[in-house]
């Protein structure tokens, strides 16, 4: 990772709370992506100009909104992270929303190749839907650490009858979890409203034209290195500034290739190319990215990271460490949670966004 030499600014809001909602003008907090549920006293700014931090200050956030004033970069930073964000195909953001996890692969360590015929993927996606989930994620290739790349036609021949299947019969929204142009062009045909793509258009050289003519929302997830070799040795300077830099660059480059900011949604990728410190360096500073002023997107259901802090080797095992995770999410803002376990995630989310507004909250 390269880095110029002029001085780069971050801004992390700190000290999250939920909001007081009696002064909506208050000066003293910062609306976490434009919410009115999360807000934040403070803010931490940090400045690097090389691969290391610095200089970190923790500032009340009256302080950051006067240095705002006369420094641009953090005027633009703040004004990213208070903007409410847009609608997501119609699905709107002010509120944490769940993805379901449709494996249709065979080998895949979560589901064993249980949902390996697409009948079997349908039912499920369907079940998922019925427990909370907003939006249905399909995917026909394994990205777990190690995984060989399939066909083109392996992994057409996989997730196109599921989602044709659910096409008209959801009322989620059906995202394809796939690198190949070709592939995210044949899913959005046959139904498919989102791409989600674990390599942000980089795996083909077709991808960013297919997505910028499909009109549709892309998640662009950031990954070291690729499936077969990314856990040998990931390395960076400062794991959540590098993966904010490389973010910022796939938005440029989206942006760059006529493919609004408003369809764009970021996620950094936990366990892609990244150690135990880098997933937990991640974790704790998400908020940082909400700079980026797109939704995030946070995936880390059933992950080894969840395995090394709680000695649990089955994937299986690992839904309350999950859990956790999601709620940790929440409580930063994250938009989206894609989880395996939708009907447990959403009943920790509906008791912990109650608590959040002090009231019962709406189920839909
Ligand atoms: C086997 C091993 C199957 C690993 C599936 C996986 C993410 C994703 C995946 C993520 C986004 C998993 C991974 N992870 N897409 N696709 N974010 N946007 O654990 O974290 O589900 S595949």
């Amino acid at each position: 990772m390269s880095h110029s030499a002029a001085p780069r600014s971050y801004l992390r809001p700190a000290a999250l709370m939920p909001s007081l909602q009696t002064d909506d003008s208050s000066d003293l907090f910062i609306r976490v992506a434009g919410r009115s549920d999360i807000a934040a006293a403070t803010a931490e700014i940090i400045v690097r100009m090389g691969t290391a931090r610095d200089e970190a200050l923790l500032l009340p956030a009256a302080e950051a909104r006067e240095r705002a004033r006369y420094e641009s970069e953090i005027a633009c930073l703040l004004t990213r992270h208070e903007a409410p964000r847009q609608p997501l195909a119609g699905l709107s953001l002010d509120r944490p929303r769940i993805m379901g996890i449709v494996n249709v692969t065979p080998d895949s360590f979560s589901d064993g190749g249980t949902f390996a015929s697409a009948r079997a993927a349908i039912d499920h996606a369907l079940q998922l839907e019925a427990d909370g989930a907003d939006i249905l994620d399909i995917g026909g290739e394994s990205t777990r650490p190690g995984a060989e790349p399939v066909s083109v036609e392996e992994e057409l021949r996989r997730v196109l009858p599921v989602i044709e299947g659910l096409a008209g019969r959801t009322k989620a929204l059906i995202s394809i979890d796939t690198r190949k142009a070709e592939v995210m062009r044949r899913a959005l045909a046959a139904g498919a409203h989102i791409i989600n793509d674990v390599a942000a258009l980089t795996y083909d050289a077709a991808c960013l034209e297919i997505a910028a003519r499909s009109k549709a929302p892309i998640i662009l997830m950031h990954a070291q290195g690729d499936p077969r070799t990314m856990q040998s040795a990931p390395r960076y300077g400062d794991c959540l500034l590098d993966v904010c830099d490389w973010l910022t660059a796939r938005i440029a480059v989206c942006e760059a290739a006529g493919i609004d900011r408003a369809r764009l949604v970021v996620d950094p990728g936990i366990g892609f190319g990244k150690t135990l410190t880098h997933n937990l360096e991640l974790l704790t500073g998400l908020t940082l990215l909400h700079g980026l002023g797109v939704p995030l997107l946070l995936g880390a259901s059933r992950k080894s990271f969840i395995g090394m802090l709680s000695g649990t080797k089955n994937a299986h095992e690992r839904l309350p460490g999950s859990i956790a995770t999601a709620l940790h999410g929440a409580a930063q803002g994250v938009q989206i949670l894609r989880v395996h376990d939708v009907a447990e995630t959403r009943q920790a989310l509906t008791v912990w966004e109650s608590m959040q507004r002090g009231a019962p909250h709406p189920s839909t």
